[in-house]
C-alpha cells in the first residue's frame, strides 16, 4: 500500500474537531489541532519562499518545542528532508554533518548562532534560522508573513523524508536516508499493533530529534489524533504528576529505572494508563518484575533501529515476556543467521538480519558502506545479536558493533580512541561500557600513558568535553601500563571490561583515574 506523503497519512489521523487541543506544554500552553495544520503550512511556504525544493535538506538543532515538531512537519509537506541533531552535539560535531549532508537551510538554537552560523556559511548553507525552547528566534517571525495554508506536495513512498545520522565503528557517523514510505509504513503498523484509540494521551518526556520521541512517539499520537502531555525533557516526579491524564507513557530503560526510585510511583499513579513501552537500550528483566510488582501493569519491550525503524515488538494483548523484545512487527522479515549465513534454529544465537517495507534503502552518499550493509538478497545487517524461541520471541544478546549504549544514546569507542589517541600524554585508549545501575551502560576510558607521561583524568576530559557531546563522556578513566592484546593484535575489550567491572562496580558517580 502507498502512503504518499508521510504528512498526509498523519493529517488523515487528526480530528474532525481542529479546535481540540494537540500539545499541551509543561507550561500549560495548548496547541491544537487547527495550529499544528496552519503553522505547519505557513513554516513550509517559508522553506518554499526562501527556494528550498524538494530533496534539499533543513539540519535542526533546537530545543524540544511543540515548533520544533511543526517545523518538522513543514519539512515533509514541502517534501524536503529532514535532518535532527542531539541537542548535546559540540561545533566540531555539528561541522561534520553539515559538511555531510550540505543542507539548504540550518536552523539552530538563538544561544548557538554565533557559532554555527559562520560554520554554516563557510559550508555554503544559504540560510541559518533560529528557534528556542519557547518558540522564540528568528523562524517564526520569517514565517509570520506566509500564508496558511499549504498544499503538501505529493511524493513517491521511495522519496526521501528524514536523515538520522548514527555513529559508525569507524568513528565516522553515517546518515540513515529514510523514505516516506519507510516511516509511514512502520507508523500504521504500529498505529494497529498498540492498539491506538480514541481517548488515548501520549504523556511524552523523550527528545524528538531520534526515532524514538520523534516517529515511535509522535507519529502514534498524531496518526490517532490524540493529545500529547509535553515535558521538554524527562523528569521522574514531573511525569508521576502527569500519569493520571495520560494513557501511554514511551521511555528508555533509564526512565524506567528512574521512576521506580520514587516513593510517588505506584498503582495508584499508573491507574489511567494502558501502555508502557520500552525501547532504544535492553530493559533488564528485573526492572520489568519491579514495575510489574509496583503497578501491575508489564512494559511492553519492542526493538528498532534509525536505518528500520520498529522491527520487533511483544504482543499488546498476547504474553510480555521479560528479557525478549517478542516477535517481528507484520511486514518485517527477520532472520538469525549463523558464520555461513544458514538460519540459526531456536535458542542459537546469531546475527539479526531484517526486510521490509520500513527497513531504510541506503546511506547519505555512502554507496560502499550502503552495499556492505545489505546482504545479497536483501536484508539489512543490523550488527545486533539474538536468539529466537521456540514460540518465536527474539532476544538480543549483544552486538557484532563495537557500542555503548549509555541511556538510549549510542557511543561509537571509537570516536573517542581516536580524540583520546592524539592528546598529549596518551600512548594509546581503548573506550568500554560498563554496567551501570542509570544509564544501563556507563561509559569507561582506559588509557596507556605515553612513555613518561603521567596523564591526568579531569585534564583528559576535559579535552574530550570541547569537542563531543557530554553524553559521551566517560564516566571513568583508567591508567594502566598495557592494552590486553590478541595473537592478532586485536585489543581484547572483554578482559577489560571484566577486570573493571570488578574494580568499579556500578559507580555512577565522578569520573575518577586510578593506576591498573
Ligand atoms: C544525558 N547525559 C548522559 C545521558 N543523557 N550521559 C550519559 N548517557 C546519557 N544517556 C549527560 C548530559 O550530557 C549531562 O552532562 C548530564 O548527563 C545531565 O544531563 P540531563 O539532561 O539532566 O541528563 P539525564 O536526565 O541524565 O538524561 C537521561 C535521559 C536522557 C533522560 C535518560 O539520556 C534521555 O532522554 N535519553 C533518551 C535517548 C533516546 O531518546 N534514545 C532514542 C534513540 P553534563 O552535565 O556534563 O552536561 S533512537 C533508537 O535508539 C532506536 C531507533 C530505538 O530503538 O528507539
Ligand atoms: P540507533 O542506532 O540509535 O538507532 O540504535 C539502535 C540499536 O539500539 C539497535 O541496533 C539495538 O542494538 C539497540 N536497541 C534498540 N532497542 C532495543 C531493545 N529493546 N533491546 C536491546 N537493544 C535495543
Amino acid at each position: 500500500m502507498s502512503t504518499g506523503n508521510l504528512y498526509d497519512l498523519l493529517r488523515r489521523g487528526f480530528p474532525e474537531d481542529l479546535s481540540a487541543w494537540c500539545i499541551e506544554t509543561e507550561a500549560g500552553r495548548r496547541y491544537d489541532w487547527s495550529e499544528v495544520e496552519r503553522t505547519s503550512a505557513a513554516l513550509a511556504n517559508l522553506l518554499v519562499a526562501l527556494g528550498l525544493r524538494p530533496g534539499d535538506r533543513v539540519a535542526v538543532q533546537v530545543p524540544k518545542s511543540p515548533e520544533a515538531l511543526l517545523l518538522y512537519l513543514a519539512t515533509l509537506r514541502a517534501a524536503c528532508v529532514f535532518l535532527p541533531l542531539n541537542t548535546g552535539y559540540r561545533q566540531a560535531e555539528i561541522e561534520y554533518f553539515i559538511g555531510d549532508a550540505e543542507p539548504a537551510l540550518v536552523v539552530c538554537a538563538p544561544e548557538n548562532a554565533s557559532w554555527v552560523e559562520p560554520l554554516a556559511r563557510r559550508h555554503g548553507v544559504s540560510h541559518v534560522l533560529t528557534l528556542g525552547s519557547e518558540g522564540d528566534g528568528s523562524l517564526l517571525p520569517a514565517a509570520a508573513a506566509q500564508a496558511q495554508q499549504f498544499d503538501t506536495r505529493p511524493v513517491d513512498d521511495a522519496a526521501p523524508a528524514c536523515i538520522i545520522y548514527t555513529s559508525g565503528t569507524t568513528g565516522r557517523s553515517k546518515g540513515a536516508v529514510l523514505s516516506h514510505g519507510n516511516i509511514g509504513s512502520n507508523a500504521l503498523v504500529l498505529h494497529h499493533y498498540w492498539r491506538w484509540r480514541c481517548g488515548d494521551v501520549l504523556l511524552h518526556a523523550l527528545p524528538i530529534f531520534h526515532v524514538h520521541g520523534l516517529f515511535v512517539a509522535c507519529h502514534g499520537a498524531l496518526l490517532s489524533g490524540s493529545p500529547m502531555l509535553w515535558l521538554s525533557k524527562f523528569d521522574a516526579r514531573a511525569v508521576i504528576e502527569r500519569l493520571p491524564r495520560a494513557t501511554i507513557f514511551m521511555g528508555v530503560p533509564t526512565m524506567y529505572v528512574r521512576l521506580l526510585d520514587e516513593d510517588g510511583f505506584s498503582a495508584q499513579a499508573t491507574r489511567s494508563m494502558r501502555l508502557f513501552v520500552s525501547g532504544s537500550a535492553p530493559l533488564l528483566a528485573a526492572t520489568f518484575r519491579q514495575f510489574e510488582e509496583r503497578t501491575g501493569q508489564r512494559i511492553l519491550e519492542r526493538y528498532g533501529m534509525s536505518e528500520t525503524v520498529m522491527l520487533t515488538s511483544n504482543p499488546y494483548d498476547g504474553r510480555r515476556e521479560p528479557g525478549t523484545v517478542g516477535l517481528p512487527l507484520p511486514g518485517v522479515d527477520l532472520r538469525i543467521v549463523d558464520e555461513d549465513g544458514n538460519e540459526c534454529g531456536a535458542g542459537a544465537v546469531g546475527a539479526i538480519q531484517v526486510r521490509g517495507p520500513n527497513v531504510f534503502a541506503g546511506y547519505w552518499r555512502m554507496p560502499d558502506k550502503t552495499r556492505e550493509e545489505f546482504t545479497d538478497d536483501g536484508y539489512f545487517r543490523t550488527g545486533d545479536l539474538g536468539s529466537r524461541d521456540a514460540s518465536g520471541y527474539v532476544s538480543i544478546v549483544g552486538r557484532s558493533r563495537d557500542l555503548i549504549i549509555s541511556g538510549g544514546y549510542n557511543i561509537y569507542p571509537k570516536e573517542l580512541e581516536l580524540i583520546l589517541d592524539g592528546l598529549d600524554g596518551v600512548a594509546e585508549s581503548a573506550v568500554i561500557g560498563l554496567p551501570d545501575r542509570d544509564y544501563g551502560e556507563a561509559v569507561a576510558a582506559v588509557i596507556v600513558p605515553a612513555p613518561g607521561a603521567r596523564p591526568d583524568g579531569s585534564a583528559l576530559l576535559a579535552a574530550l568535553k570541547e569537542r563531543i557531546a557530554s553524553f559521551k563522556l566517560p564516566r571513568h578513566v583508567f591508567v594502566i601500563d598495557e592494552l590486553p592484546r590478541n595473537t592478532m593484535g586485536k585489543v581484547q575489550k572483554n578482559l577489560l571490561r571484566e577486570r573493571f567491572a570488578r574494580v568499579r562496580p556500578d559507580r555512577p558517580d565522578q569520573p575518577d583515574a586510578c593506576s591498573g
